[in-house]
């Protein structure tokens, strides 16, 4: 990896340096992927453009405002953190996306798409408002040009005249290819190049031939019904934007000389490049999607250096396919997250009843809201983070209604290295706020196929099943429709969890037991509403209680058991609701973070004996 004092003055290097220093970035950045994993292809994409950037701008004081901000490698390695990229993701490391509090130069938090242009605008009005002098950009991808909230910041900045760069990097990806009317006009927009290559050679032979100027003259007045009947013209330059593009987003030094011309402009101005996601590295070129986000992997063949194996999203994405067979009215939702969702089965198999709807979630679950009005069953699989978007289509367009719509919440609780942004931590409480619905807890791969079945064949209003990133533990069982079961019984201590941290629960269990203490486990398989009845009992047996779970601790299942069991009169000698608090949880492994955060067995079971005083 480039050593800080490696790196050439930015401003004051040669375009030769430049490219110089791209060639050995890329391959840095190949060689340090390789080993952490993380997000390669978007990286390799946005090196050309990230060199310019920091060659015309001072990254200190102007603020990027990076989109996701998984493309921001390039930029932490040129911002001093070049010898930290092998603790990329990792516990106590450097975080995989930018961090305001690892570097001055990483202007604002990112994690979630399409926020850019907004947050752009906010520091440049904040600028302007404060009389002071610096450069504002947002660099998103045309992905994230899927997401509506994108349009809100552009449709604002177009009205503001702020002086602002917004950098569309458009590589026709997403994660997987980009959908949607805007990326048809973007595709479109392409077009451009040749048009003014045709211009250019049009004008020179004109002016060549006897008459052929003033031909040129009257056909040049023409010009502007031309390009707007023949050519699209950019939607950009309509909503205010001095529009700049396309380019090619790999020749640093076109890059370099583009930005020193958009930084003249005192009013808002778009640069659209157009980059290859993956350059450089043959196996990302030819395969974007696999190496959008990546483990570890082998340089020399693309290969992982492991395998994952089955998993919840594979199982959840196995069983629709087998309930799509069944009942010809069920379809499948996502939002730019096909692959991660386990949907490319029922997208191959069911093309007509599969639907990416691009980086929208908000619009997802609308749309599904219409589906199922009109009779058919749609099941929307999405991650919890992102379900956060979605909270008032959730309670107005599909709640309100009773709208039998499935959400298959996936990644909910800890998500480990994509860290704070990407916890599925809030689902538990923002669902359980909406009347009507019904959130099922699956702790292993057979309760999730059997869920899932009863979701969608059986349930009449909306139903969520949320379920962790990964795979099962020793837990492996059914427990059936209840909304509790109870899977051991004991007299001294109720210990209560849901999900896959049962598997930490019944461990507690047992080394309670190797204490003398003797624990009922209580499972939660419905979150909201929760079945009271048997937890009283339990209770009302033990009078000790111990609620874990990976969620923070407003609205969670351990303060609404309190506050239930309060108002049913029942009185408890010791009571501990571990759960992760009020704090963002950080990045690294899921057992690192569990542990952090007391919710590994062995901190668990401090608890409940503290709880037993037996601390
Ligand atoms: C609201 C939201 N939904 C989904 C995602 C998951 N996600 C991360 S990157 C990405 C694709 C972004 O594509 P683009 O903006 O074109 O950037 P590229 O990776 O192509 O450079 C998606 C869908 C997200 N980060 N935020």
């Amino acid at each position: 990896m480039i050593l800080p004092e490696e790196i050439p003055d930015l401003h004051a290097m040669t375009d030769g340096e430049a490219e110089a220093l791209c060639a050995r970035l890329r391959s840095d950045l190949i060689d340090s992927i390789s080993r952490t994993g993380g997000h390669l292809a978007s990286n390799l994409g946005t090196v050309e453009l990230t060199v310019a950037l920091h060659r015309v701008f001072h990254l200190d004081r102007d603020r990027l405002v990076f989109d996701v901000g998984h493309q921001c490698y390039t930029h932490k390695i040129l911002t001093g953190r070049s010898s930290a990229m092998s603790t990329l993701r990792t516990f106590g490391g450097i975080a995989g996306f930018p961090k305001p509090a690892e570097s001055p130069c990483d202007a604002f938090i990112a994690g979630h798409a399409s926020n850019s242009v907004s947050v752009a605008l906010g520091m440049a009005r904040s600028r302007t408002i404060k009389g002071e002098d610096y450069d504002v950009l947002a660099l998103l991808g045309d992905g994230a040009l899927s997401g509506g909230l994108s349009y809100e910041g552009l449709s604002d900045v177009g009205n503001s005249g702020e002086r602002l760069i917004v950098i569309l990097n458009d590589n026709g990806m997403s994660i997987t290819k980009s959908v949607g009317g805007v990326a048809e006009h973007l595709a479109r927009q392409r077009l451009r190049p040749q048009y003014l290559a045709f211009k250019k050679g049009y004008r020179r032979v004109m002016g060549a031939i006897p008459g052929g100027k003033a031909v040129y003259r009257v056909t040049h007045s023409l010009k502007r019904m031309v390009r707007s009947t023949l050519l699209p013209c950019s939607m950009f330059e309509n909503m205010g934007f001095t529009y700049l593009g396309p380019v090619d987003g790999h020749d640093v030094r076109g890059l370099t000389n583009l930005l020193r011309y958009a930084k003249e402009f005192k009013t808002p101005v778009l640069l659209h490049i157009r980059t290859v996601k993956g350059k450089g590295y043959t196996p990302a070129e030819e395969n974007p999607d696999l190496f959008h986000g990546v483990g570890p992997f082998s340089i020399n063949t693309g290969e992982p250096l492991s395998r994952g194996g089955e998993n919840f999203s594979s199982v959840f994405g196995e069983t629709l396919c087998r309930l799509g067979e069944e009942e010809p009215t069920i379809c499948a939702v996502t939002a730019a997250m096909r692959s991660g969702t386990g949907l490319e089965d029922f997208a191959q198999r069911f093309p007509s009843r599969f639907f990416d709807v691009g980086i929208a979630e908000g619009h997802a679950v609308s749309m599904v809201s219409g589906m199922a009005k009109q009779g058919v069953t749609p099941v929307l699989a999405v991650y919890s983070t992102f379900l956060q978007r979605t909270y008032d289509m959730l309670i107005h367009d599909m709640a309100i209604q009773k709208l039998h719509v499935v959400l298959a919440v996936d990644r909910a609780g800890l998500v480990g290295e994509d860290g704070e942004t990407h916890h599925g931590v809030f689902d538990a409480a923002f669902l359980d706020t909406i009347p009507g619905i019904t959130v099922l807890c699956p702790s292993s791969y057979a309760e999730l196929r059997s869920m899932l079945r009863s979701a969608v064949l059986e349930s009449k209003g909306p139903v969520a099943l949320r379920y962790p990133r990964g795979g099962e533990g020793t837990y492996r069982e059914d427990a059936g429709r209840a909304g509790t079961s109870l899977l051991r019984e004991g007299r001294d201590i109720t210990l209560v969890g849901y999900g896959i941290l049962i598997n930490q629960i019944l461990s507690v269990a047992e080394g309670l037991n190797a204490r003398g203490i003797s624990a009922e486990v209580v499972k939660l398989n419905s979150i909201t509403p929760i079945d009271m009845e048997p937890i009283i009992l339990s209770l009302k047996k033990t009078g000790r209680l111990l609620v874990a779970e990976d969620v923070v601790a407003a609205g969670s299942v351990g303060q609404r058991l309190s506050s239930a069991l309060l108002g049913a009169g029942v009185h408890l000698d010791g009571v501990a609701l571990c759960s992760l608090g009020d704090q963002f949880g950080t990045h690294g492994s899921v057992s690192q973070l569990q542990k952090l955060h007391g919710l590994d067995a062995e901190s668990l079971c401090r608890k409940a004996l503290e709880v037993c005083g037996r601390g």
